[in-house]
């Protein structure tokens, strides 16, 4: 790419996030001003009619230089907004609606009187919202406005956004500044950043927010913060947003005065009824709770010798009236359970299969640990066959670098939700496992902050994007996702694009090859996550200590999670149980999660274990040098303050690449004694340097 002599684009902050309108070329320009020159909505006008139709002013008017007018009808050059009641001819034009429920629709350009109108077509004005941003994007992305012809429904009916926000502001596990809910000012003061934030959801078809932190406080259930919840609710309620809660399963004890939080007790059961109508009162289209019961020392129904059905389905039975969901998840493990940690949600959940109310939704993590940078998908898809699921991905990236490292997700959950679970029979994939049911779908764990550009850093944006048109679209491809928010991001110099999405793509495996590669996982220093702690092996909880997952002795390295050790393999479907119970049939990626085997276990390449892993571990970080170097030669193409932001931070990257991969061999090498591997580069400190590393005041530990 030359370099590029013209002007430099103006500096930016990223706080426009994908919904940057500029002003388009002039021959597409031209295109658009005479397609776009007015628009007409369906009458009466309602706040989301309003919301999209300001919404597609604001972005024409910048893309062609002139905002569009109000239109009395369909005219040759207007922008229809059209539902079957409002414009029957013309949404009879736009074919069969019924498959597009409440949400999808239709975009095209169509025959108007002696022209052609752009036509968005749906049954619902939620579809009119989605239709409007589909339509924006495609323009944005140089789609030309003469011959639209776009048609979409999502196959999920929730697509939510989890935040760990804690009432006092802090997050947990959040790297991009305080939580933007200002708690303390709402609902009298109402900062305008959250309806940017409801819009940005919308734009990508993100339906719901849980506002507050799983670990969850119970004063999120007094009337106060009812009142906060309502405000924010309204704010979101245009955009399509519904408003759900974390609750603390003993709030009924800590707030209601309860003597008990006993499920099966009356008076609690009669406190969580009553809580769900004052919520519903305040908020009519309250969208739900969502449980972290008996997991990591939260409370829960097992407090008193009730099952997780039993504990749901208490709390369910108080929403069903209004229509509103339960959300549990299904992330529990014990410290006094001496089984393989990966297997006991499953061991908890599949036998409470059937036992669910039907407003209950169980919400599983994508692995069967915790969020690693790669994980085998996790068991229970598909072995819930009777209950709703939810997937649940973490945008906030605790175990990937946090919002330092560049890491685009989109591969790893396109790779989750294309699993194959062979339940009940092959092709049966995680997404098809969801899809399955009517009202399943994804939720991922915000990384969104108070922060200028919204994530902490300008890519991290990306993973907001990208989870949105994946939890619209299962069967959407990531490296589509990623063109598209290049375009949307940094304009649509098609070598930048390309660049950009050359390094979105390769920046998650380079995640993989420098923390945890061939399967390792749960290698991090303890409490913040930060960094390497490969010897960590003190810690009360033996499934705490990175030790009990990589398992490295002098002679080998890895978890046998196969027949012959703990049997994880058993949980999936044939002939995956098969295939990953033998060292010689598990693809490498996800070999040392199966299977401990020795260090000189012969790998496909030729090289022996210890030598693989090391090869992996400077591949990661040649990989981020690579990254860097692309990137410097966007130096002139993408604005300075963004390329310059950018840079610092794949060089901490960098630095912080190469710490993993140094820390970690030499940490390995000093259990194996192996000599160093040929043509690997040495570890710049010692291994007493990197064990004597302390973080204190690591963000995102929450409160
Ligand atoms: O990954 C772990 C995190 C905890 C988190 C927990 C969970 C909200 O370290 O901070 O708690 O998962 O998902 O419940």
């Amino acid at each position: 790419m030359a370099t590029r002599t013209g002007v430099l684009p103006p500096d930016e902050d990223g706080y426009e996030l994908w919904l940057r309108y500029r002003t388009l070329p002039a021959a597409p320009r031209r295109r658009l001003l005479a397609s776009a020159r007015a628009l007409l909505a369906p009458r009466p006008a309602t706040p989301m009619t309003d919301a999209v139709v300001g919404e597609l002013g604001r972005a024409i008017g910048v893309l062609c230089g002139r905002a569009p007018g109000r239109a009395a009808r369909a005219a040759p050059g207007t922008i229809v907004l059209a539902t079957p009641q409002s414009q029957p001819a013309l949404a009879a034009a736009c074919g069969p609606l019924e498959d597009l429920g409440d949400e999808g629709y239709v975009v095209r350009t169509a025959p108007v009187g002696r022209g052609r109108a752009i036509i968005v077509c749906a049954r619902h004005e939620r579809g009119l919202l989605y239709g409007g941003f589909a339509l924006i994007r495609a323009l944005q992305l140089g789609a030309d406005p003469r011959s639209l012809d776009l048609r979409s429904a999502p196959a999920l009916s929730l697509r939510l956004l989890n935040h760990w926000d804690n009432l006092d502001r802090s997050v947990e596990r959040g790297y991009a500044g305080q939580s933007i809910w200002d708690w303390w000012k709402l609902p009298s003061i109402v900062d305008a950043r959250y309806a940017d934030h409801a819009r940005a959801c919308a734009s990508v078809g993100i339906n719901g927010v849980v506002l507050n932190n799983v670990n969850a406080a119970s004063e999120v259930l007094s009337a106060a913060w009812i009142a906060k919840a309502a405000a924010l609710a309204d704010v979101f309620r245009p955009w399509g947003v519904r408003v759900y809660l974390s609750v603390r399963f003993s709030a009924p004890r800590e707030l209601g005065g309860q003597a008990t939080a006993d499920p099966a007790d009356a008076g609690v059961q009669r406190w969580w009824a009553d809580k769900a109508a004052e919520i519903h009162r305040a908020i009519p289209d309250f969208g739900g709770w969502l449980v972290k019961a008996n997991s990591e020392g939260q409370p829960g129904p097992q407090d008193y010798g009730r099952s997780h059905a039993e504990g749901a389905n208490t709390l369910a039975r108080a929403l069903a009236p209004h229509g509103s969901v339960l959300m549990w998840r299904a992330f529990v493990y014990a410290a006094e359970n001496p089984r393989d940690r990966a297997m006991q949600a499953y061991d908890e959940f599949v036998p409470l299969d059937g036992q669910f109310l039907p407003n209950v939704i169980v919400q599983v993590k994508n692995g069967p640990i915790d969020f690693q940078p790669r994980e085998p998908f996790h068991p229970l898809f598909g072995a819930m066959r009777a209950t709703p699921l939810i997937l649940e991905c973490q945008l906030t990236k605790e175990y990937l670098g946090f919002s330092t490292h560049l890491a685009y997700l989109g591969p790893m959950w396109e790779e989750v939700l294309r699993s194959d679970t062979h339940r009940p029979q092959a092709g049966h994939t995680v997404a098809a496992t969801l899809t399955a049911q009517p009202r399943a779908g994804m939720a991922g764990v915000a990384n969104i902050g108070s922060d200028r550009n919204w994530c902490g850093s300008h890519f991290d944006q990306a993973n907001w994007y990208a989870y949105g048109r994946l939890a619209w679209d299962v069967g959407a491809r990531s490296r589509a996702i990623a063109a598209e928010w290049a375009v949307l991001t940094f304009g649509n110099d098609p070598a930048v694009r390309d660049a950009v999405v050359r390094m979105m793509m390769a920046s998650r495996e380079a995640v993989v090859d420098y923390m945890t590669p061939l399967g390792l996982h749960h290698l991090m220093d303890t409490g913040h996550h930060h960094g390497p702690g490969p010897w960590v092996s003190e810690l009360n909880r033996p499934e705490w200590n990175p030790t009990y997952y990589h398992r490295a002795d002098r002679h080998g390295i890895g978890f046998d999670r196969s027949t012959r050790g703990s049997g994880a393999v058993s949980q999936y479907a044939e002939p995956l149980a098969r295939r990953w119970d033998d060292p010689q049939t598990t693809p490498e990626e996800l070999l040392l999660w199966f299977h401990h085997l020795p260090w000189g276990h012969p790998m496909p390449s030729g090289r022996d274990l210890w030598h693989e892993l090391a090869e992996r571990y400077d591949r990661g970080v040649r990989t981020v040098q690579r990254l860097r170097a692309t990137w410097r030669r966007l130096q002139g193409h993408v604005d300075a303050r963004r390329h310059r932001d950018v840079s610092e931070h794949l060089a901490q990257q960098h630095a912080e690449a190469r710490w993993w991969r140094d820390a970690c061999l030499a940490y390995f090498q000093s259990v194996n004694g192996r000599p160093w591997p040929e043509g690997v580069t040495p570890p710049a400190g010692t291994l007493a340097e990197y064990r004597a590393m302390r973080f204190a005041f690591a963000p995102g530990r929450g409160g």
